[in-house]
């Protein structure tokens, strides 16, 4: 049997990955890189809808692609690559955007979150159209197994609709993909605010763990984390948030089950526990951390990584695209 493909990407939106990203996108690729045939995108025409400034995107690029590297992905075996790099996809956009009913693209929750602040006349047209940018990604590699959080779950089904559509339009082109949705014990919360999750879009990061964050600095975050006045540690999302997403954090950095945790921390005080969990994720970042510094300090080598990628990407993504243009008459 040959293996399924695998796509997931993430924006070059932040100067650094949190720990959310981590335990709820990274630690799953590198699993599932093991199972299947991977691309991994660091999607900067994306980002585009978000940043202006050439510099800061260039560099944002450059450390994501170093964190993916220092996280566990394998450049040989997995396709880790720039989006831009490859122009396949922004044609592919095009091409669906002509089957994407303008109902269907507003029905987009995302779109309707990222523009309730400012007002939808204050959002750019490339933010209205990022869902489709998102399906050709997914659909130019041939793509069976999507990993992404559950806020991308209907950015996959909409992959799947433009996909089944545009076979039933123009005949059999695109292989249609499955979401993976990542469980809700992966969802990491703020550490300020234990009922919004980790985000850096947050207004501030006193709650976010950098994964360039140094050690000190993450061991301050963790043992300010905001919990209550009740003192006993135990599972319970609705009554002590912070407690539960501690227990959350150190059961992905431990393999060790929450219940199992919270047995044997209950009753040691906040104190003691709150420098555990410190313990288990510096543990864990800090050697990603200065792997990630080594790889950025020599950005020849990371680009010349990009580009062999980009290559095979390439490949893979033009055949299709290809496909697509003679199933609808052109070329
Ligand atoms: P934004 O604030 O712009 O939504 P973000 O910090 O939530 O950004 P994304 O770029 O949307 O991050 O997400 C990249 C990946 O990381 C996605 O697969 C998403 O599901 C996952 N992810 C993001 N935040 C968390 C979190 N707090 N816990 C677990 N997974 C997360
Ligand atoms: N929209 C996603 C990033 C993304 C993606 C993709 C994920 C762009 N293209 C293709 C999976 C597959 C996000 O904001 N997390």
């Amino acid at each position: 049997m040959t293996k399924p493909r695998i796509y997931s990407g993430m924006q070059p939106s932040s100067g650094s990955l949190h720990l959310g990203n981590f335990v709820g996108a990274l630690t799953h690729w590198r699993q599932l890189q093991e199972e299947g045939d991977a691309f991994f995108s660091i999607v900067d025409l994306h980002a585009l809808t978000s940043i202006q400034d050439p510099k800061v995107l260039r560099q944002q690029v450059r450390t994501l692609a170093a964190q993916y590297i220092a996280g566990g992905i394998d450049p040989q075996s997995s396709c880790l690559y720039v989006q831009s790099h490859v122009s396949a996809h922004a044609e592919m956009a095009w091409l669906l955007s002509i089957i994407t009913g303008f109902g269907e693209a507003s029905r987009m929750t995302q779109f309707k979150d990222k523009t309730a602040k400012k007002g939808i006349e204050a959002a750019n047209v490339g933010l209205f159209t990022y869902p489709i940018l998102m399906a050709g990604d997914i659909l130019l590699y041939d793509t069976n197994l999507v990993p992404v959080g559950a806020d991308q779950k209907q950015h996959v089904e909409l992959t799947r609709d433009l996909g089944e559509r545009f076979n039933k339009r123009y005949g059999e082109t695109f292989t249609i993909p499955q979401p993976r949705i990542a469980a809700e014990t992966a969802r990491i919360m703020d550490l300020q605010d234990p009922t919004r999750k980790m985000s850096k879009s947050a207004e501030t990061d006193k709650g976010i763990v950098w994964l360039l964050d140094e050690p000190s600095r993450t061991l301050k975050k963790i043992k300010s984390a905001v919990t209550d006045t009740d003192g006993s540690i135990r599972v319970d999302a609705e009554n002590k948030p912070g407690v539960t997403n501690l227990l959350g954090i150190l059961s992905a950095f431990t393999g060790r089950t929450t219940a199992e945790l919270a047995d044997e921390y209950d009753g040691q005080g906040y104190g003691v526990f709150k420098v555990a969990v410190a313990d288990a994720v510096i543990g864990e970042l800090a050697p990603i951390r200065e792997r990630t510094l080594e790889l950025l300090d020599d950005p020849a080598e990371l680009d010349r990584i990009l580009e062999a990628n980009a290559a095979r990407a390439r490949e893979v993504a033009d055949a299709t695209l290809h496909r697509a243009m003679r199933a609808m008459g052109l070329r």
